[in-house]
């Protein structure tokens, strides 16, 4: 059922940006309650949402960007913690990922050693190495209560060939460092390749997106 409606949805993004406007999928990624839902929408409406339920299975959100004079849509998927509410998603999520982002909560120390368990969750997905991975501690705002340490931070996003960005989804002042993760994410992806969903193809009553792929390096980002 929920693969019917994601088939569907694609299908209606697909024909609402028209086959010409690339779309750079990026799911954010880390357990519950560290802020992946406000960060996407600190990204994608400017504001920090007054409330939030846990995220059952995917919410998407879409930004249109513009870099070098192209429009890129950079697609969300905001993606559940909880694994209850994850099981039957998960595939979906790694399925042509562009760009993965890794969220702990710098006041929440079990959410940065988790940190590792996500990274074998995408592993294990087959993320090819030259998907782009950037880690994120947020909740930045609650200085007082700061559990991770940034040197902590800096030295597993190194060992794990990572950007590391510290920021609140909260705090209006920040809302330029969270434009700038998924911006960095997407001045990247077009610097590395052009990825362009072409078509709808339909197998076996299956719908799914095609992707074409050619290297292409003039992004000055
Ligand atoms: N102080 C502070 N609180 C935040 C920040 N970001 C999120 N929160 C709060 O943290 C709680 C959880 O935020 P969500 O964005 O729903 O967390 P999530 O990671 O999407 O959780 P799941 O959907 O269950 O995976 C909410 O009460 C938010 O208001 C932040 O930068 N600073
Ligand atoms: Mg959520």
């Amino acid at each position: 059922m929920a693969e019917i409606f994601l088939a569907q949805l694609l299908v209606w993004k697909c024909r609402l940006v028209g086959p010409q406007t690339r779309i750079f999928k990026i799911i954010v990624i880390g357990d519950s309650n560290v802020g992946k839902t406000c960060l996407t929408f600190r990204f994608t409406g400017g504001s920090f949402p007054d409330q939030t339920e846990a995220t059952i299975g995917v919410d998407f959100r879409e930004k249109a960007v513009e870099i070098e004079g192209e429009t890129i849509k950079v697609q969300v998927w905001d993606t559940a913690g909880q694994e209850r509410f994850r099981k039957s998603m998960v595939e979906h999520y790694y399925r042509n990922v562009h760009a993965v982002v890794f969220v702990y909560d710098v006041t929440k120390m079990t959410s940065f050693r988790n940190l590792q368990t996500w990274i074998e969750e995408c592993n294990g997905h087959r993320v090819s190495a030259s998907v782009p991975r950037v880690l994120v501690g947020n909740k930045c705002d609650l200085v007082d209560q700061i559990q991770v340490s940034v040197l902590n931070a800096r030295s597993f996003a190194d060992a794990h060939n990572m950007l590391l960005f510290e920021t609140s989804a909260k705090d209006p002042r920040e809302s330029q460092n969270v434009d700038s993760i998924f911006m960095s994410l997407a001045c990247h992806l077009k610097a590395q390749k052009s990825l362009l969903y072409r078509d709808v193809e339909r197998e076996d009553g299956r719908v799914r997106l095609t992707q074409e792929t050619e290297t292409k390096s003039n992004c000055p980002c």
